[in-house]
C-alpha cells in the first residue's frame, strides 16, 4: 500500500485530502506484476498508453484551435529537446493559485507543474491512470509525478505542455521537489555513517562491528535504493506466483507463521563493501563504501523452501528456473525493486534461505524490510530483498535493472563501453574478505609491552567458514594468526561473520607501521594481495588484503 500512502500523505500535507479511488490498488498491483512479464510486455503497455494519448489529442475531442496550439508547442519542445515541462513562458498570462484551485471539476480541470498552468479538461477521459488524476484537481501534479515517476519522460512533458494556458504567480510557487517522498523515512541512529541521505545508505562504524557478535539492529548497515515503503504486518500479503501457469497463492504473515520456524545466523554484506579501496586503484562507479557495509544478525521466520513447497513448487523440476523476489519499494519509473536467485538455491536445505520477520529477536525494523524480507545467507545482500511482496517462480531471471544491469562480475580490462551485462554471470556468492576495524587508518596507537592489538572481521560467502585470519605488522614479511570468535555451524553452512583479535609485535623506535590482514576460508581460498587484478567497473567483490597505516606512541 506504500504508493497509496505516499499520495495520501502528500495530500494530507497539502491539506488537500481527496477521494482516492480503487484504481490506485490496481495500479500498484500492476507494478508488482512486472516481473511476471518481460520488459517487452511492459513497454508495449506503455506504448499503448502513449498511442492512446496521441489518438485522443488529434481526435475530435479537441477544437481546431487547440490542435493548432498543440502542433505549435510540439514544434517548440522538439526544438528544445532536453527541456522539462513547466518553464516560465513570457507569452502567456499569469494566474494565482486560488484561481487555479477553482478549476477542480470535470467541466474545467486545471493543474500546475512548476511554473506552468494547464487546462487538461479535455485530456481527463484519456488519462491511462484513470481517475487518480482527480487527486490533482486545481493543484500541482508534481507530488503525484514524484511517486509515479513514469510521467517524467519527454513524451509526457511534451503532452503536458500542449495544454499550457499560463504561468503560476511567483508568490504561489511551492517547492514540490521530491521531499514528500522522503518525509516519513524511519528514525536512524546517529552513530551510523551516512553515505547518501536520499536514498538512505549508511555504514556501521568499525568500532561497533567488533563490539557485538550480532550487530544491534539500530547499528546494522543500511542500503536503500528508494524511499522506505510503509507496510503493515497485520495486513501484509505475500503473493507467490508460479509461472508459466500463473498459479497465484496469497499468504498473510499469520499463514506463513504456521510453517516450521526457521532461524539462521548470517552476516549480510553488500557486494560493494570496501569499494572505496578498489576506487583508489582506478575509479569505479557506486557508493563509496569503506568496510562498513557488512553486519551480522540472527534472522528468524520460515524457510523459503517450505513456502515454495507449500505453494506447489515441484522440487524435481528446478533446472533453469529462478525465484524472483520483489519488494514494495518503487523507483522513479514505477518499477518495484527486484532480483532473483536460482530455484535450486532457494530449495537447497543447506542454503537456509529464509523469509524473515524477525532480526535479533525483534520484528524487522522499517529500514531492514519490515514486515518481511528474504535472507539469502552467503549471497551478496542485494538478493536479500526487503519489504517482500511477491515471489515468482519463473524460467527467467528477474528482468529488473538491479538484476540485469548490476551485481555482475567483469574482467579488469572490461570498460563500461564494452561490458556485456547479458553474458556476465550474476553474483550469487561472495569471496573471502576481512578488514581491520581497530585501530583505524591514521590512528595513533599506544605500544604496550612491545605490542599493539588489532581487531576486525572476516567473512566468506556460500557457507564457507573462515578458517584462519593472518595479520602482518611488517608488510607481509611475517604473519601472526589471529584469535577467532565464530558461530558454531555445520560445515558448508557457515553464514555468520568471524570477529578476530591479533597481537602484533612492534619494533622499538618505530613511530609508524602498516597493518595488513587476510583471511583464508574452508575452501582454502584466500584474499588477493591487491586490487589490481580484481578491479572491475562496478567496484564489487573488492576483497584484497585490508592495509592500514598507523602512528605509534611508545
Ligand atoms: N526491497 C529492497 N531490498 C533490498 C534493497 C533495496 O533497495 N530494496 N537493497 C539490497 C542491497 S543492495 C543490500 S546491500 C541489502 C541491505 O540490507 P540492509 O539495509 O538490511 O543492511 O538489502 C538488499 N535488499
Ligand atoms: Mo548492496
Amino acid at each position: 500500500m506504500s504508493v497509496r500512502k505516499l499520495i495520501l500523505r502528500s495530500l494530507l500535507h497539502q491539506n488537500k485530502f481527496a477521494y482516492v479511488p480503487a484504481i490506485l490498488h490496481q495500479q500498484h498491483h500492476t507494478h508488482e506484476k512486472y516481473d511476471n512479464y518481460d520488459d517487452r510486455h511492459r513497454n508495449k503497455k506503455k506504448k499503448f498508453a502513449f498511442t492512446l494519448f496521441g489518438s485522443i489529442l488529434v481526435g475530435s475531442t479537441i477544437t481546431d484551435d487547440s490542435k493548432h496550439k498543440l502542433n505549435k508547442d510540439k514544434q517548440k519542445t522538439e526544438d528544445e529537446k532536453g527541456m522539462e515541462a513547466g518553464e516560465k513562458r513570457q507569452d502567456l498570462p499569469t494566474f494565482r493559485a486560488e484561481e487555479v484551485s477553482k478549476h477542480n471539476n470535470k467541466n474545467s480541470f486545471w493543474v500546475t507543474y512548476r511554473h506552468g498552468v494547464y487546462d487538461i479538461t479535455s485530456f481527463l477521459p484519456s488519462h491511462p491512470g484513470g481517475e487518480q488524476i482527480y487527486n490533482a484537481a486545481g493543484y500541482s501534479i508534481e507530488p503525484f509525478w514524484n511517486v509515479y515517476g513514469m510521467h517524467k519522460t519527454h513524451e509526457v512533458y511534451e503532452l503536458l505542455e500542449s495544454y499550457r494556458i499560463g504561468n503560476l504567480h511567483e508568490d504561489d510557487m511551492v517547492d514540490h521537489s521530491d521531499d514528500e517522498l522522503w518525509a516519513r523515512e524511519p528514525y536512524r541512529d546517529k552513530r551510523l555513517i551516512v553515505k547518501t541521505a536520499k536514498p538512505f545508505n549508511a555504514e556501521i562504524p568499525p568500532e561497533y562491528q567488533i563490539a557485538h557478535f550480532d550487530t544491534p539492529n539500530e547499528l546494522f548497515y543500511v542500503r536503500q535504493h528508494m524511499p522506505v515503503p510503509e507496510l503493515e504486518a497485520g495486513s501484509h500479503q505475500l503473493r507467490v506466483v508460479l509461472a508459466p501457469t500463473q498459479q497465484v497463492s496469497s499468504l498473510s504473515l499469520a499463514q506463513l507463521a504456521r510453517l516450521p520456524r526457521a532461524i539462521v545466523r548470517a552476516a549480510l554484506m553488500c557486494a560493494g563493501n570496501r569499494r572505496s579501496e578498489m576506487h583508489q586503484v582506478k575509479p569505479v562507479k557506486g557508493i563509496s563504501w569503506a568496510g562498513g557495509a557488512i553486519s551480522n544478525a540472527v534472522w528468524s521466520g520460515v524457510y523459503l523452501r517450505d513456502v515454495l513447497l507449500h505453494c506447489g513448487v515441484d522440487p524435481n523440476d528446478t533446472e533453469g528456473k529462478h525465484v524472483i523476489l520483489t519488494g514494495a519499494d518503487i523507483d522513479a519509473t514505477g518499477q518495484n525493486f527486484s532480483t532473483s536467485i536460482p530455484l535450486q538455491l532457494a530449495l537447497d536445505p543447506n542454503a537456509q534461505v529464509i523469509l524473515a520477520t524477525h532480526m535479533n529477536g525483534q520484528p524487522l525494523p522499517p529500514d531492514h524490510g519490515c514486515p518481511l524480507r528474504a535472507v539469502v545467507p552467503g549471497a551478496p545482500a542485494v538478493r536479500s530483498v526487503k519489504w517482500l511482496e511477491c515471489i515468482t517462480v519463473s524460467e527467467e531471471e528477474s528482468s529488473s535493472h538491479w538484476h540485469k544491469k548490476d551485481y555482475r562480475s567483469f574482467n579488469p580490462s572490461t570498460t563500461w563501453e564494452d561490458a556485456d551485462f547479458e553474458s556476465a554471470p550474476p553474483v550469487y556468492s561472495l569471496p573471502v574478505t576481512s578488514a581491520v576495524c581497530e585501530p583505524r587508518h591514521g590512528d595513533t596507537v599506544r605500544v604496550r609491552d612491545g605490542h599493539i592489538e588489532a581487531k576486525g572481521y572476516a567473512y566468506s560467502g556460500g557457507g564457507a567458514r573462515v578458517l584462519r585470519v593472518d595479520v602482518s605488522g611488517d608488510r607481509g614479511v611475517s604473519w601472526r594468526t589471529a584469535t577467532l570468535q565464530q558461530d558454531h555451524a555445520p560445515p558448508r553452512t557457515h553464514y555468520a561473520w568471524t570477529l578476530w583479535t591479533a597481537r602484533l609485535p612492534v619494533p622499538a623506535h618505530c613511530d609508524q607501521m602498516e597493518i595488513w590482514v587476510k583471511a583464508t576460508d574452508s575452501n582454502f581460498n584466500t584474499q588477493p594481495e591487491n586490487f589490481d587484478h580484481i578491479w572491475n567497473i562496478r567496484g564489487i567483490l573488492s576483497n584484497a588484503y585490508h592495509k592500514i597505516k598507523i602512528r605509534l606512541q611508545h
